[in-house]
């Protein structure tokens, strides 16, 4: 009974809300019920990461990943084989940005490598998670189509009616509601003929689109800057659920893309989570006549699958992928990283060794309400690494964000930010998450100003709102 009110109370707040989002000025605050739920750190049970020494590495640098990987695996076998460790217990191997390899070990063995000369740090293995609060979520309207997959340049596109930059009237009580709404359009992307479908087998001219644009600049986009065309050569690494490779509003470079988690959790490098693929739009959406656009427009986004498609990973995988970014990254690349953990020196080590090649590291502060300082990545520092916090459209923290200077460095849009989602849709999501990609994208476009502080602050130091600098 009392639960029923609420829910009412509720839903007439919603309308109110819905209403005063129709107005001009457009104000998205953070819903009390997108809160993240606090979870525990999970640590894997009998799997370890572990750190070696630099002097332990005794080969010539420069080779390439593959080859950095074979050796690798090599020189961590046979140190597992002086303690009788078989090699199906190596898991991941790490040479670039920290030199080291992930390991199944009973109570024993652990006990002899904590007590090699060779062994700088073993630290458990632990799962990072997308919850609700992490970006995951809450699911806001999510709209599907809108990409030339399901329209054609001689049709009219679709007016833009979908209010989907407004918290969706969906179950209040149940928040873990599916993402996308089964009230939108009723074309099914899916069903429509591929290229190596035969029938669809015409040239098709790339004609310039004159038709009517329902592209829409999403709030967060016009809060840093707005958007720019991307020009140049450098890319996105999203380190991340994965990017859906054929989604129609993003430029995926797939070739140089890495699946790192291993095949019983993903075989695919595509994202089956949304995650990834939301924080690649939010980087570089292409500017063209539909769907959103994002920071540095149609920047080319590398997918490095270090979750799976549960939006569950582990810190070694994510030290795996930064340490293939270090590898095959360039300077003045940038590598996203919005997922976090438990304070972890090797994570911190490999983020920090990885941004000093020139790589923009851009990390989220997290979503816990707590200070970054007690979070890997968050709290690692370095000249070219960059943490986030969030803030909604009134330049307000998020409740969830967590705060401390340093490791901060800016504060960016992270609440119902509206990017591209699974099925070349587009949704909306908040979370650090989002804030980080914002700053990433200000990266590939040069350098970064402040454009005023954020409100509520919940450290004595308000966070400047990183915006465009030119
Ligand atoms: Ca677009
Ligand atoms: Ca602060």
């Amino acid at each position: 009974m009392f639960q029923r009110k609420m829910g009412s109370v509720l839903l007439l707040a919603l309308a109110v809300l819905a209403f005063a989002c129709q107005q001009d000025m457009e104000i998205i605050q953070e819903p009390e019920f997108e809160m993240e739920s606090f979870a525990a750190a999970e640590f894997v049970p009998g799997e370890y990461i572990i750190e070696l020494q630099p002097a332990t590495i005794n080969f010539r640098r420069g080779g390439d990943y593959e080859e950095t990987q074979v050796f690798m695996r090599e020189l961590s076998e046979s140190l597992l084989a002086e303690y009788r460790i078989g090699d199906e217990n190596l898991r991941n191997v790490f040479g670039t940005a920290v030199d080291g390899f992930s390991v199944k070990l009973n109570e024993k063995e652990l006990e002899m490598m904590r007590r090699d000369p060779r062994v700088k740090s073993i630290h458990q293995d632990e799962v990072i998670a997308h919850n609700r609060g992490n970006g995951n979520g809450g699911g806001n309207g999510g709209t599907r189509g809108g990409g030339p997959k399901n329209q054609t340049p001689s049709e009219p596109a679709p007016a833009p009616e979908e209010p989907a930059d407004e918290p969706a009237p969906s179950d209040p009580d149940n928040p873990e509601a599916p993402e996308e709404p089964a009230d939108e359009p009723k074309e099914e992307p899916a069903d429509e003929p591929k290229s190596e479908d035969p029938v669809s087998e015409e040239p098709v001219e790339e004609e310039p689109y004159s038709g009517p644009s329902t592209q829409e600049v999403p709030w967060g986009i016009q809060r840093v800057g707005g958007f720019k065309r991307y020009t140049g050569n450098n890319v996105a690494f999203v380190l991340d659920t994965g990017i859906e490779l054929d989604h129609p509003d993003l430029n995926v470079n797939v070739e140089l893309g890495r699946k790192i988690v291993p095949d019983d959790i993903s075989t695919t490098l595509s994202d089956l989570h949304s995650h990834g693929t939301h924080v690649a739009g939010i980087i570089g959406a292409i500017d063209n006549h539909f769907g959103v656009v994002g920071v540095a427009a149609g920047v080319q986004v590398v997918p490095v699958k270090i979750m799976g498609d549960d939006g569950r990973g582990r810190v070694s995988w994510a030290i795996a992928g930064v340490d293939y970014v270090a590898s095959v990254g360039k300077p003045g690349d940038v590598a996203n990283l919005s997922i976090g953990a438990s304070a972890n020196t090797t994570f911190d080590n490999a983020v920090i060794n990885a941004s000093n090649k020139g790589i923009w590291f851009v990390t989220s502060a997290g979503n816990n309400a707590a200070d970054a300082n007690n979070y890997s990545p968050a709290r690692a520092n370095g000249p070219f690494l960059q943490t986030v916090s969030s803030m909604d459209s009134r330049d307000v923290m998020a409740n969830s964000s967590n705060y401390g200077n340093p490791p901060i460095d800016w504060a960016a849009p992270g609440v119902g930010i509206k990017s591209t989602i699974l099925r070349g849709g587009y949704g909306n999501k908040s979370g650090t998450s989002m804030a980080a990609p914002h700053v990433a994208g200000l990266r590939l476009l040069g350098n970064i100003r402040a454009d005023g502080h954020i409100k509520n602050d919940k450290d004595n130091t308000p966070d400047p709102i990183a915006h465009r600098a030119d």
